[in-house]
């Protein structure tokens, strides 16, 4: 009975902690927090295997909040358990990862405590949540991610990765189609080390569900094939910890848990009602929830005696004895297995093992060349083998993303060969972005692709892996018109620019095969930043460079490939991607003709904004204003480039189903049509 009351006092602290932060915040989400706390205390302080002294611990159970509206649930959890915080060399400090004055300081600049769950922000926040859907979709990626860890690094009597993930969800994250995609993923590859607790309380913002949402979640569940379990009465703890429990005990397949939860429970004019999802209770409905919780009316952010010693006793000895058993287990390892666990400290890290670039090609000059993506492949199959958890794969475009694994033993990751370097995610490409974020999050270097066009279905994991500052890499192939007869659905305009627009985001389209090798040692010595890679399809020359600039350029985004004889241009040609061999050839025409030319290679917007003055300026004197940019994209944005008198000679509409040369022509992407710009531009004919 006195544990009863001890269990109570936790979990109506972190109602009346979420309560009050809202109400202090005068904005925020209390209903679902109120509803859900007796399940968090449950996964936290009877279940998972998480120490708060060390919240990156690589065997960790993993908890997603993909319901993040319900942040106060995790800002409650973290401070009550006394999660320390960890700063960005992996070191915690003795500071705690959410303090008390965070929570009362709940949605205001630089709180701990911030409006949704921040990765990176605070300590303990296993993935950015908020747009629904997302934290579920990328908690596939963390299931994945174990079951390949499990199988590289785990030796008979060395357990050293067999953690579980347990995501919240509600009727949000359902309804979001992204969530389905991962969820039939999930399934066919056999995660069950995955549990997914479904905060079933039939509302949203508009109301009660009836108005949108009457499908049978349920058997929607069942029929992708997971282990499908209902507890009734989200107060229940003990029914939460038995459908947990069965969750352990269910082999091969992911476990789904429907929880039928009260919104706003306790609170007697909001419970069950869309009033309690996104507004502060008020100060009378506050008083009246805080009576029927047992709670003093007028107490505010109280965090009764006992309640931290609680969850010291719980989660915070089991997970300090779980943690210490596994690194006393991988000490051991280290002995008898000293490579693997170096392997395992290095991509904890981030690190990249030496050796990561040996053998990478070097493409000898060629008039024909090789397309992007052949270039790629070639790299990728370096890369997989010299790293050995760096893998991934495309949206069953593996054939034309060239992305496909296929040296030796690379093999493909499914429920029977975990082991797999190949992922085939199947037509899922939002989910496939999500998940490509939870196998980073995991620490493992992962990669996704499909056609440039379909980033468009990416997008949001995309943009997640820019906040989250996770290095991601994102392989999209078909970077503009390259396969001419598909037509403008398959044609990009607006994707470049749309993606360069993302802060923190590394987009990259290289000019030629070396450019694709130099993109790619670029992109994996990221450690905190994502990159999307446009390659082309078609074939691209491969460029003399001992007589242009060598491709190492690229690792400062833009450089000077060509120049005017004593380097003194009256005009520059900037290009990227399949444009700079275009360029190339317009830049010798001007020459031949007299006029002094410069062409700039300019695989990366973001990589060269990022060099000093000086080098932006060498690159582009400021005293050069005749200046001409050729893409086969948006013109938007080039003009920072070009200045308000230069020339961009890109994509105002969508393309067209032509054959390429056709293309070509009709959007001007010809050399002379590009030579002639420059001379207008110069008042020469
Ligand atoms: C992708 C996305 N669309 C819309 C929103 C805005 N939004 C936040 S919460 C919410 C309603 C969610 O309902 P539910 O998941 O049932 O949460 P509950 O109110 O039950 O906690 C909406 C539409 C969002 N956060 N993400
Ligand atoms: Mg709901």
């Amino acid at each position: 009975m006195a544990d009863d009351k001890a269990v109570q006092l936790a979990i109506n602290t972190i109602r009346t902690l979420s309560i009050d932060a809202v109400q202090q915040a005068k904005s925020g989400h209390p209903g679902t927090p109120m509803a859900l706390a007796p399940l968090v205390y449950t996964i936290w302080n009877r279940v998972m295997r998480f120490d708060p002294q060390d919240p990156i611990w690589p065997n960790r159970d993993r908890f997603v909040l993909s319901n993040g509206h319900a942040s106060m649930l995790l800002w409650s959890v973290l401070h009550l358990t006394r999660t320390q915080a960890v700063n960005a060399d992996y070191e915690t400090l003795g500071l705690p990862s959410v303090s008390l004055d965070d929570i009362r300081h709940f949605r205001q600049l630089e709180s701990r405590a911030p409006g949704h769950p921040e990765y990176h922000w605070v300590s303990g926040v296993e993935t950015t949540t908020g747009p629904l859907g997302q934290g579920v979709a990328t908690s596939v990626g963390m299931g994945i991610a174990e079951k390949w860890l499990a199988n590289r690094y785990n030796r008979p009597g060395f357990e050293i990765f067999d953690y579980n993930i347990y995501a919240i969800c509600g009727d949000g994250c359902m309804m979001e189609g992204v969530a389905s995609e991962a969820a039939s993923l999930a399934s066919h590859l056999g995660l069950d080390n995955l549990c997914w607790i479904y905060d079933n309380n039939r509302i949203t913002i508009e109301g009660s569900t009836r108005i949108t949402f009457t499908e049978d979640v349920e058997a929607r569940f069942l029929a992708y094939g997971w282990n499908v379990l209902r507890v009734g009465d989200a107060n229940d703890l003990e029914r939460i910890e038995h459908a947990l429990d069965i969750f352990r005990k269910t082999k091969e397949r992911p476990t789904f848990v429907v929880l039928d939860s009260h919104i706003g429970y306790g609170a007697p004019h909001k419970q069950d009602t869309a009033a309690a999802h996104g507004e502060p209770l008020g100060d009378e409905e506050v008083r009246l929830t805080k009576r029927s919780y047992g709670w003093p009316e007028d107490a505010k952010f109280l965090v009764p005696d006992g309640v931290y010693e609680h969850f010291a006793a719980g989660i915070g000895a089991r997970g300090l004895k779980a943690r210490q058993q596994w690194t006393e287990l991988f000490a051991a390892y280290r002995v008898k297995y000293p490579e693997l666990a170096t392997e395992i400290e290095q991509m904890q890290r981030r690190e990249l093992p030496s050796g990561w670039d040996r053998n990478l090609p070097v493409f000898p000059a060629d008039p024909k060349g090789i397309a992007g993506r052949d270039a790629s492949a070639k790299v990728l199959n370096v890369l997989a083998q010299n790293i050995p958890w760096f893998f991934g794969g495309s949206a069953d475009l593996g054939p034309s993303n060239k992305t496909t694994l296929t040296y030796e033993g690379a093999g493909d990751f499914q429920a029977d060969s975990p082991g797999g370097k190949n992922l085939h995610f199947g037509i899922r490409e939002h989910a496939m972005a999500a998940t490509v974020n939870g196998l980073s999050l995991s620490k493992l270097r992962a990669f996704g692709a499909t056609f440039f066009i379909f980033s468009d279905y990416a997008r949001p994991a995309i943009r997640l892996s820019a906040l989250m500052e996770l290095p991601t890499i994102f392989v999209f192939t078909h970077d503009a018109m390259g396969d001419g007869e598909d037509g403008p659905t398959h044609q990009p305009v607006e994707q470049l620019a749309s993606l360069r627009a993302i802060p923190g985001l590394v987009t990259l389209r290289p000019g030629d095969a070396n450019e694709v090798v130099e993109a790619y040692r670029y992109i994996v010595q990221l450690r905190h930043e994502p990159a999307v890679l446009a390659l082309s399809r078609q074939p691209l020359p491969t460029l003399d460079r001992s007589r242009y600039a060598a491709a190492s350029g690229v690792a400062r985004g833009a450089y000077v490939l060509g120049d005017a004889p004593g380097g003194n241009p009256e005009v520059i040609l900037i290009a990227s991607g399949s444009e700079v061999s275009l360029a190339v050839e317009a830049h010798e025409k001007l020459i031949a003709e007299g006029i002094r030319s410069r062409v700039v290679s300019m695989p990366s917007w973001d990589i060269f904004d990022h060099q000093t003055q000086e080098y932006r300026d060498s690159v582009l004197p400021p005293k050069v204003t005749a200046r001409v940019a050729v893409e086969q994209a948006s013109t938007f944005g080039w003009e920072r480039y070009v200045g308000t008198s230069g020339r961009i000679i890109g994509m105002k509409t969508f393309g067209a189903s032509a054959p390429l040369k056709e293309l070509q022509r009709k959007f001007g992407f010809e050399p002379d049509h590009v030579a002639a710009a420059a001379k207008e531009l110069l008042g020469r004919k």
